[in-house]
């Protein structure tokens, strides 16, 4: 597999300051016409909403202000569904005839097509999906590694049209749904690696007639014509995505490039062409980063395991899990795509449909969260949920209601002019107070939302925030090892496929030497005793010390696991509110293998 990580940008975030004129603008003609607070918010969102549809948006600005988008990937594959002569295979679906998994011979993977036939492909209803969903635009598989174009290619007959008895063009349907529905449209497309056409990286080295065939042939003869054909047969195309790399020479992924430029001069062109070609980032394959990230980037994501369909892969993201990765990553100050996987007969999973009908209904009623936001000046989310930024304004996404009835808000420095907890368009005004730097609101005791709560904070300018991490009186903080300050130990990031390329990431302090320490700066309000967790991996017992700089330290034992769990270390205890430095040590035990993940300090009493 390739490696999926850090690809680099050439272009920065668009400059929404025009935008933010507009939506000004919008406001102030809404308060001139005397409708109440309400419809004027409904009013400015309900415009900007329609700006966003994608034949009046401006390039990259679904991107960059949509914030949310469908993947799909979908292919021959999918007929297979992670089922080969009886045996499943768990992972990715898309990566089956790999000889990482069922090792298919490329031509017995080709006649596959020739029961290919997916008559329950239903465009109009993926598009309509998509829309309720609160996406802003669709990216569909035009060939995945396997080489199979599940569009018309004349350039090759491997395709859809040419080699299934469907015969038909489902991208051509699809391309349409979505203009129908005001979203983009735009087409993934391996280009380096392609397992059944010769000379493409992974593929076959000879052709059918024996041949050598060269990366250059497979290039000429496949790559360019068929990127040529996505970028001109379908209409203006959001982006292009480009995946996998690898170390594909950088004058071909130039001349792709320059024809995605001369056929969509408004398309995007993924970080994943490689070679900083492209225009914005992607992350590592279902990443959601903890920390805001600058510039102009995505995480993709999968709504059960794998990206393509498999038939035992039921295990969703739940509505709630699924909004919450989508404000982590909006409030990071990235853009989020979600991946579906329809089966071979066309059909997405029941359960796939519900649970992007159901966060999608939660969006009608918050775009103001998710559409047109800026990152979260706190830079890292809070104990409780998460912040997004829309000029003056905060809007604080609760995941956690406190069951106490206060909200602790660490940091703000700006005035507050209004605060005001949200129930759709309506919205009630709600009591605050301030104390040693920290906000108390004050909320009704139940949850105005099943799902994820809103308050809205309008503030006498944008806002201004100390970052540093807070312990929560209430439920206290979690706070991640990427986020220590790390001495005489190493800080990095770590990733692994838990099934085959489903891939988890952490940033771990490891290779601890005598006396390291990673340490973390923590503002208490409410002084006293907190529990100590420390998340963590490695072999055999280990023992942790965690001390407060100039205060007391505690230190245990406990078991560790190969995957990261938590454990409890003791109480410790900040006997006056204010900043505290906290360090963690490892000092028995099997330390090369200690890991460390996080810290959680709990309140006792
Ligand atoms: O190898 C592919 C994989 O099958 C899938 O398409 C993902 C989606 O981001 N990209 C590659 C791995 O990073």
């Amino acid at each position: 597999m390739q490696p999926s990580g850090a690809y680099t940008i050439n272009i920065r975030k668009v400059n929404t300051k025009m935008q933010k004129l507009v939506l000004v603008a919008a406001m102030l003609m809404a308060l001139g016409s005397g409708v109440n607070g309400n419809d004027r918010m409904d009013k400015m969102w309900g415009e900007h909403t329609v700006k966003l549809r994608a034949e009046d948006a401006k390039r990259g600005q679904l991107f960059d202000e949509g914030n949310y988008a469908m993947f799909i990937h979908w292919g021959l594959y999918s007929l297979l569904a992670n089922e080969v002569d009886g045996k499943t295979y768990y992972g990715i679906g898309e990566w089956i005839m790999s000889p990482r998994r069922a090792d298919i011979p490329p031509e017995e993977y080709k006649k596959l097509a020739g029961q290919f036939n997916p008559t329950n492909f239903d465009a109009k209803a993926i598009a309509a999906l998509a829309k309720a969903a609160g996406m802003k635009y669709i990216v569909i598989t035009s060939k995945h590694h396997d080489g199979f174009a599940m569009y018309d290619s004349k350039a090759n007959d491997f395709n859809i049209v040419d080699a299934t008895p469907y015969a038909k063009d489902p991208m051509k349907e699809l391309a349409e749904a979505c203009r129908e529905q005001g979203l983009g449209f735009g087409f993934y497309y391996s280009h380096n690696q392609d397992w059944t056409y010769p000379g493409g990286n992974a593929g076959p080295e000879k052709d059918a007639k024996g041949n050598r065939k060269t990366f250059d042939d497979y290039f000429k003869e496949k790559c360019l014509p068929q990127v040529e054909e996505i970028t001109s047969q379908y209409g203006p195309i959001e982006l292009v995505w480009f995946d996998t790399p690898g170390d594909m020479p950088k004058e071909y992924v130039e001349q792709l490039v320059a024809v995605v430029r001369k056929n969509q001069p408004n398309a995007l062109v993924s970080g994943r062409a490689g070679h900083g070609l492209g225009d914005y980032n992607t992350l590592g394959d279902m990443e959601v980063p903890h920390a805001n990230v600058e510039g102009m980037w995505e995480s993709v994501d999968t709504t059960n395991d794998s990206w393509a369909y498999a038939w035992y892969d039921e295990y969703w993201k739940s509505p709630e899990e699924i909004l919450k990765r989508l404000i982590a990553c909006v409030a990071r100050g990235g853009t989020y795509m979600l991946n579906i996987g329809p089966r071979g007969d066309g059909s997405v999973p029941e359960r796939a449909i519900r649970i992007l009908r159901e966060s999608g209904e939660w969006i009608q009623k918050y775009p103001q969260v998710v559409y047109a936001t800026d990152a979260s000046p706190w830079q890292h989310g809070l104990p409780w949920g998460d912040a997004t930024v829309k000029d003056n304004r905060i809007y604080l996404s609760v995941f956690e209601w406190p069951r106490s009835g206060r909200l602790f808000l660490p940091g703000l420095k700006s005035e507050i002019i209004s605060a005001r907890m949200l129930k759709g368009s309506d919205s009630k005004e709600i009591s605050f107070s301030k104390r040693r730097g920290w906000t108390m609101l004050k909320l009704p005791l139940r949850a105005p939302e099943k799902l994820i709560s809103v308050i809205e904070l309008e503030l006498d300018g944008a806002p201004e925030v100390d970052p540093t991490f807070a312990l929560d009186p209430e439920i206290g903080t979690e706070i991640l090892a990427e986020f220590a300050e790390v001495e005489g130990a190493t800080k990095e990031k770590f990733r692994w496929m838990e099934k085959f390329g489903e891939w988890k990431s952490v940033k771990r302090v490891h290779e601890w030497e005598e006396g390291g320490t990673a340490s973390f700066e923590v503002d208490v309000l409410v002084p006293g005793e907190y529990n100590v967790d420390l998340t963590y991996a490695g072999k055999g017992r280990l023992v942790w010390k965690v001390a407060v700089e100039g205060g007391e330290w505690i230190q245990n034992e406990q078991n560790s696991s190969h995957n990261y769990q938590e454990f409890p270390i003791g109480w410790i205890n900040f006997p006056k509110p204010g900043r505290y430095t906290v360090s963690v040590s490892s000092v028995e035990g099997d330390r090369k293998s200690a890991s460390l993940k996080a810290i959680r300090f709990t309140p006792v009493f």
